[in-house]
């Protein structure tokens, strides 16, 4: 069995696509997380310093500014949210698509018509369920693998310039791609496997800085961060008696504390700690929704919760998904209900 299904056959088709373009157009899924700019960041800097190619980064939204540090300046990008024309030219010029850390374009929200109507090859490497595999030429897909950061490092590694050898990625890519996997697997907490450490170990020997990387992950965040998580577990969490905590962030809430974007992440994560939960989720309000996320205990699966009451998906034990009102509820102020049910319904 070749190691996350990465064949020959797979690697030389990708081969040739790298061959035959001159731009390639790397983007990843909406408000992109650590793993998504991770490898992004990873596979532009290989293609630039080792491929000589023209590739620039292409997202829906500007990466928060707790995550942002994950692309460093040899880095193009463009954000949608920011500079939606220079995007959608970027994309009509591109002879490549290659998107990381997605199961398809729908995950690019605004750039998703820009993508699907353009008529040049298109790669997926990720690592969620159900790729939508019809709009690709070649798809890299496996749930068995930490991140998509791991399963692009492990492709990259048997690319020309590479040779597989760690020690020939750009130090960039190197950077990018560590904390990628870090930031998905929570610091090697969870979905991690032997070759993960494995890649790990390879990346530092070949220079990677992790000391560096915790501390701009860990230890960087503003005061404001640290005081709304602890409001948020004191005051807004419930659990019900079926086992599942959940904490609605309320606008409100989240303006009183000046929370930006980003700076919840990893809050969904806290009440798993607790003996008798088996499922958390956290709603955070947005416009006509809260965006949902779920993280369970094996036996209790996040993704069947996010897809059945939160028009969602994503992994077994971490997914996410959205909430609307109106619509799945009439007002923000019935979250509440709608979760106790969910509890009384999923949980029993
Ligand atoms: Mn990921």
């Amino acid at each position: 069995m070749e190691l996350y299904g990465i064949t020959q056959e797979l690697v030389q088709s990708l081969e040739a696509l790298f061959e035959r373009a001159a731009s390639v157009t790397v983007a990843a899924h909406s408000h992109p997380d650590g793993d998504a700019l991770g490898s992004v960041s990873g596979l532009v800097s290989y293609l630039r310093e080792r491929r000589g190619k023209d590739a620039v980064a292409v997202l829906p939204d500007s990466p928060a500014s707790t995550v942002s540090f994950i692309v460093p300046n040899s880095v193009p990008l463009l954000c949608f949210d920011t500079d939606p024309e220079a995007c959608l030219e970027r994309i009509a010029e591109s002879d490549l698509v290659v998107l990381l850390d997605a199961n398809g374009f729908s995950r690019t929200e605004g750039l998703q018509e820009a993508f699907e109507a353009s008529p040049v090859p298109k790669v997926l490497i990720d690592h969620h369920v159900g790729p939508d595999r019809n709009r690709f030429q070649v798809v890299f897909s496996t749930e068995d693998v930490s991140s998509a950061s791991e399963l692009l490092y492990y492709i990259l590694l048997r690319l020309k310039g590479i040779d597989g050898d760690a020690h020939n990625l750009p130090i960039d890519a190197a950077n990018a791609l560590l904390t990628g996997m870090t930031t998905d697997t929570n610091n090697f907490a969870n979905s991690v496997y032997p070759a993960t450490f494995e890649m790990a170990s390879q990346l530092l020997d070949a220079g990677v800085e992790r000391d560096e990387i915790l501390s701009r992950l860990y230890n960087n965040y503003r005061e404001n961060r640290v005081r709304v998580m602890g409001y948020l577990q004191s005051e807004a969490m419930r659990i019900t008696p079926e086992g599942l905590a959940y904490i609605i962030a309320t606008r409100d809430i989240l303006d009183r504390f000046g929370v930006n974007e980003g700076e919840t992440e990893g809050l969904v994560n806290i009440p798993l700690s607790i003996d008798r939960v088996r499922m958390s989720i956290l709603l955070k309000q947005d416009k006509g929704h809260f965006r949902v996320s779920i993280r369970s205990k094996k036996k209790t699966s996040a993704r069947e919760a996010a897809e059945k009451y939160f028009n969602g998906g994503g992994h077994e034990n971490a997914s996410g998904g959205k909430l609307w009102y109106p619509g799945d509820i009439d007002t923000p102020e019935d979250a509440a209900a709608y979760l106790e049910k969910v509890s009384r319904e999923f949980l029993k």
